[in-house]
This record gives C-alpha cells, sequence and structure tokens, in this order.
C-alpha cells in the first residue's frame, strides 16, 4: 500500500478517513419487528428466529448450566489464559469503585453514595466473531459493581462456544441465555418467559445488535453503540515499522469495515510501514478480512508535516485505540483528550489491552472518544446526593433561596424555608 500526505489530501478525501460508520441504518426496519415480536410471544419468538436466523433448534434457552461445566471442554492453557486475563481485569477495574462521600460545607453535610443496578445483560456475539474476551470486559466490571444478576446472551449454535461460556461463568455470570442478534437484545429488554428483563445492555455485536440497542435505549439503558475496531497509531522515526504495521494489521482482521491508520511526521518511517503491512498481510490467516480493511477509506498510512500536525490528526480522529510509539510518546499525550485507550511505547500492544492488561476493550468507536469513556465500573453503578443541614446552614442560606423562589415565582418555596424559623 502507498502512503498519502495529510497535506495534498483533498477535503473529500479528508472526510472519508473520518467516516467509520456502524452501518445500522440499513437493519433497523427489520430489527424493529424483531423487537416487537419478541416483545409480543416471548420464548416463541426467540426459539422461532434462531431456528430462522441461527439455523439451530434451541432447546434450553437458559444454558448457566451448561457454562458451569464449560470449563470440561475447554484446553487447560485456555482455561488458565481466561483465569490470569480476568485477574488482570479485576485488579484494574477494582481501582474504579467509588467511595461514598459526607463532608460538612459549613452546616450543609452534603454528600454521594453508589449503588450498582441490580440487572444487567452482557451481549456476546456468536460465529466468527465470539469473542470470550468480551464477555470478561462486560460481566467483570458488573460484578465488580455489586450488581445482582448478570447475564450473558450468546447466539445459539450447536454446541456453543465453549470457551465463550467458561468465560462467562470465570467472570461470575448469574445466568447465561442462548440467544444471539436482535432477538436477544429484545428479550433483554423486555424479558420473556425464560428471559430476566434487565436495566442495562452493555457489550459489542453486529449491525443488527447494535441497531437493536439503539432501538432498546430509552426503555433500558445501553453502554453506547460501538462500530467496528479502529485503531490510531502515532509515531516518529523511532518507531520500529514492523511493529506499527503488527498493530494495523492486527485490528484488521477484526472486520473487513475495520479502520486502521498509521500517522508520522517521518517520510522513511511512512514508506517503511507501508512496506511493511505488505509484507505482513500475505502471512496471516484472516489476510481477506485484513486486504479489505486495509482498502477501506478509513484506513492508511499517512505522513504529516510535523509531529503537531499528527497529534492534531489523533485529536480529531478521537480512535478507539491511539498507540503513541515516538520518543516524547507522554509530551504527545498530553496534548490529545480524546481516545478510548491509549498504548504507550513499543511494548504495548494493543493486543494487551484487548486480553490481558486488565483495562477494559469495550471503547468508543466512531469518533465517540469525543463525548464518552469505555466500559467501566461506573457504568453498573447510580449515584444518589444526600444532604443534612443545621440551622446555622439553612439560616445561612435563607436570602438566597427565597430570593430565587421569588424571582421563580415559587411562594411556597420560600414559605417552607421562613416556616423554620418560626
Ligand atoms: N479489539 C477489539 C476487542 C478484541 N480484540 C476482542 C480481540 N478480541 C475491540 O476493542
Ligand atoms: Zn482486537
Amino acid at each position: 500500500m502507498d502512503y498519502r500526505v495529510i497535506a495534498d489530501l483533498s477535503p473529500a478525501e479528508r472526510a472519508t478517513l473520518f467516516e467509520r460508520d456502524a452501518g445500522i441504518d440499513a437493519v433497523r426496519n427489520d430489527v424493529a419487528d424483531i423487537i416487537d415480536r419478541v416483545s409480543r410471544e416471548g420464548d416463541v419468538a426467540l426459539r422461532d428466529l434462531a431456528s430462522k436466523y441461527d439455523d439451530v433448534e434451541v432447546g434450553n434457552l437458559d444454558v448457566t448450566d451448561l457454562a458451569e461445566r464449560a470449563h470440561e471442554d475447554v484446553d487447560d492453557d485456555v482455561m488458565d489464559a481466561i483465569e490470569t486475563a480476568a485477574a488482570n481485569i479485576r485488579e484494574f477495574h477494582e481501582r474504579q469503585v467509588p467511595d461514598d462521600w459526607r463532608e460538612d460545607f459549613d452546616g450543609r453535610e452534603l454528600g454521594r453514595r453508589f449503588r450498582p443496578l441490580s440487572e444487567v445483560g452482557v451481549y456476546a456475539p456468536g460465529g466468527t466473531a465470539a469473542y470470550p474476551s468480551s464477555v470478561l470486559m462486560g460481566v467483570i466490571p458488573a460484578k465488580i459493581a455489586g450488581v445482582d444478576h448478570v447475564a450473558v446472551a450468546t447466539p445459539p449454535a450447536d454446541p456453543i462456544n465453549p470457551v465463550t461460556l467458561a468465560a462467562a461463568h470465570e467472570a461470575g455470570a448469574d445466568a447465561v441465555y442462548a440467544a444471539g442478534g436482535a432477538q436477544a437484545v429484545a428479550a433483554l429488554a423486555y424479558g420473556t418467559e425464560t428471559v430476566t428483563a434487565v436495566q442495562k445492555i452493555v457489550g459489542p455485536g453486529n449491525k443488527w445488535v447494535t441497531a437493536a440497542k439503539a432501538e432498546v435505549r430509552g426503555d433500558v439503558e445501553i453502554d453506547f453503540l460501538a462500530g467496528p475496531s479502529e485503531v490510531l497509531v502515532v509515531c516518529d522515526e523511532t518507531a520500529d515499522p514492523d511493529l506499527v504495521a503488527s498493530d494495523l494489521v492486527a485490528q484488521a482482521e477484526h472486520d473487513p469495515n475495520a479502520s486502521v491508520v498509521a500517522v508520522t511526521d517521518d517520510e522513511a518511517t511512512a514508506a517503511a510501514i507501508s512496506e511493511a503491512i505488505d509484507e505482513q498481510v500475505t502471512d496471516r490467516e484472516r489476510s481477506d478480512i485484513i486486504s479489505d480493511a486495509l482498502a477501506h477509506d478509513a484506513s492508511g498510512v499517512l505522513l504529516a508535516r510535523s509531529m503537531s500536525e499528527a497529534v492534531l490528526f489523533a485529536e480529531e480522529y478521537a480512535a478507539e485505540h491511539l498507540s503513541i510509539q515516538a520518543d516524547d510518546d507522554e509530551a504527545l499525550l498530553d496534548r490529545i483528550d480524546s481516545a478510548g485507550s491509549v498504548f504507550l511505547g513499543p511494548y504495548t500492544p494493543v493486543a494487551a489491552g484487548d486480553y490481558a492488561s486488565g483495562t477494559n476493550h469495550v471503547l468508543p468507536t466512531n469518533g465517540g472518544a469525543k463525548r464518552f469513556g469505555g466500559l467501566s465500573v461506573d457504568a453498573f453503578l447510580r449515584s444518589t446526593t444526600v444532604q443534612r443541614l443545621d440551622a446555622d446552614g439553612l439560616d445561612d442560606l435563607s436570602e438566597t433561596i427565597t430570593t430565587l423562589a421569588d424571582a421563580e415565582g415559587l411562594e411556597a418555596h420560600a414559605e417552607s424555608v421562613r416556616r423554620r424559623f418560626e
């Protein structure tokens, strides 16, 4: 592949570099029909849709018992890896649990307390995108937050991927259902005879799942609408082009619509990354998917005039994964506010965060990092504020309250303060 010079891009070319759509518009109508059916017919609809879309006749929709035994069908080394990854994910997410607090502000005792949601659903894709790692990323923070009922929904199959089931059990899932696609989201949102309705649905999925999350949002909470994986590597002449290329190729293997970009201020580095990509792709098992992702308008190797221009590009791109492989990586990071998860230095492949370093890999795509962060323990908590004023505290404030109440024409509000002093 050839690298491109940012300064030479036409406005249209530049705009397409930022187009990373989850592609949900095309399926919205079908998804609305599925949701409607599941909410009316419950389990019957789930079985029927499984037969139609997954080509599976589902016996038990509740496969929690299969998950409990699944480790028997999983190689020991895979079980060990799941346990190691889970331990690191737990350790990192435990640090996110906020403490309840109360503080005295001169006669006004004010505070905040945090309580978990009670029921949550985690969607786990099946098929070629069956990622047991995503099950860990969804279930573990929810359990750490204290959610009582964490349900995993994963598409029916014969058999369901035992690694996905084992990961659900290891992460602490309380229920596992054999339901996939938009129908799984509908079942979690509205409940069926078998599936307990939840307050929030998290986890990545294909465009059907994402469209369904968009549709049920409002009736239940969702994490966010996630599209195909993205990585942006900002690098200078000190970066190893082979390693940069390997990080791009790795995220490209997720999806033909993945967006993978490297941006550097050094021409030789840009050329070497481009060459390394071409060399590496042919060796990879999923070379077809990788080639499609690399050919996609929102992917490529870019040459900037300076590292400042590279950083500005990164900020505008607001990548799901931002890797910085450059001499003064911390100084570059200081200038970036928008990124889902940041990977610093040559020994920090994005794959480390995808699986096992401990950070979450459910992250904002398509520029979402300008507005919100990735999945964390907070997503499963709600906060309540608490206050107690003493007589002096209220006395100090009474003038302010009654004046504002009068200004709003809410005389009874003012009266409720005055009465305290009669
Ligand atoms: N890179 C994906 C997560 C993943 N990678 C799962 C491997 N398995 C989105 O962050
Ligand atoms: Zn990945």
